[in-house]
């Protein structure tokens, strides 16, 4: 798929979980690079740049979608030819989209060790990696049960409770605010994530805060699945993570909202889970605390400060 569809898709949510939409923008750079008909670098470079441009700007939470746009474009480095960028583009797209999935089957191997057999697991939202671990204990033969949030206001808990079901998981299906009444039910919270910040802190789905908070008050783990390209280097320069906030009519149907001109709707689609909230961060490099995000980012990530400066005087404008 090229990237304009692909845009589309992922902003109508069509292409949607931060994994998924990384692969799908990896996989719409390399059909870009494979159909260009530019005949000089420069000319490539600059349509792969205003393609990577579209597909960043579709949704601005997720950061595996910057950063594997980033890892794929690195792929043209000093390209002398057309042929050679297209080449490291394409090397780059299929290096990408490989490691992911390994990664998603590392950490649910990784993950599900942390589950029980007999445990209840309380999961909210639809995460690829999160529901990895469930699955796998499943798998192992592990005893468990699985609590699932409705996930207003797109129900991606539907998702969730089809893969459960399928996977032949007993599995309750609550309303998003029924989580803290039955926390005391619950042995151990896991989620996925958007981003994970330089502090430790998880940009997840909105409400992941409200579940952590209960957990956190209940005494219940929080394990936070993540690929280390879900975390976010421009946080070690201060950089915010941006948190969407989609249409009103996700909410309340613009009829119901046209009666009521004194009422604002309002939607983010993520918040913020402290790191204090959080027990691990199960990566495919192994689980860490959340105050090791950074060392995830030098290490794993390969960010050099070099590569800070560069995108901070692409994002600023400035260039020394
Ligand atoms: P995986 C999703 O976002 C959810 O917030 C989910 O927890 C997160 O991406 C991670 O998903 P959305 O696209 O990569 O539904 O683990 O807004 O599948």
């Amino acid at each position: 798929m090229f990237p304009i569809e692909t845009a589309e898709k992922i902003k109508s949510m069509e292409i949607r979980g931060a994994g998924r939409i990384a692969r799908a923008a990896a996989e719409a750079l390399r059909a870009q690079a494979l159909c260009s008909k530019a005949s000089f670098p420069l000319a490539f470079v600059d349509e792969m740049e205003r393609a990577a441009e579209l597909l960043v700007s579709t949704r601005p939470t997720a950061v595996s979608l910057p950063n594997a746009v980033h890892m794929v474009m690195a792929g043209i480095g000093r390209a002398k030819t057309v042929e050679e960028a297209r080449a490291g583009v394409v090397e780059r797209a299929d290096e990408f989209i490989q490691s992911s999935q390994h990664a998603v089957e590392k950490i649910a191997e990784f993950g599900a060790r942390h589950i029980r057999d007999g445990d209840t697991i309380l999961t909210h939202c639809n995460s690829e990696v999160a529901l990895g671990c469930i699955i796998e204990a499943h798998r192992s033969g592990k005893e468990i049960e699985v609590f699932a949030t409705e996930v207003r206001p797109r129900n991606q808990g539907l998702i969730t409770i089809r893969t459960l079901n399928d996977a032949g998981i007993k599995t309750n299906y609550i309303v998003d605010s029924a989580v803290r009444s039955f926390i005391n039910d619950i042995d151990l919270v896991i989620v996925g994530a958007d981003a994970v910040t330089v502090n430790g802190a998880v940009v997840n789905k909105i409400g992941t805060s409200q579940v952590a908070h209960s957990a956190h008050e209940a005494r219940v783990n929080v394990l936070v699945a993540a690929e280390t390209y879900k975390f976010a280097p421009r946080t070690i320069i201060g950089e915010q993570i941006q948190i969407e906030e989609r249409a009103a009519g996700e909410v309340l149907p613009d009829e119901i909202a046209r009666t009521l001109p004194h009422v604002t709707v309002r939607n983010p689609a993520f918040d913020v889970t402290p790191a204090e909230y959080i027990d691990m961060i199960v990566t495919e490099q192994g689980a860490i605390p959340p105050q090791m995000a950074y060392v995830i980012i030098k290490e794993y990530l390969g960010w050099d400060i070099g590569e800070f400066h560069k995108a901070f005087e692409i994002n600023t404008g400035h260039i020394e």
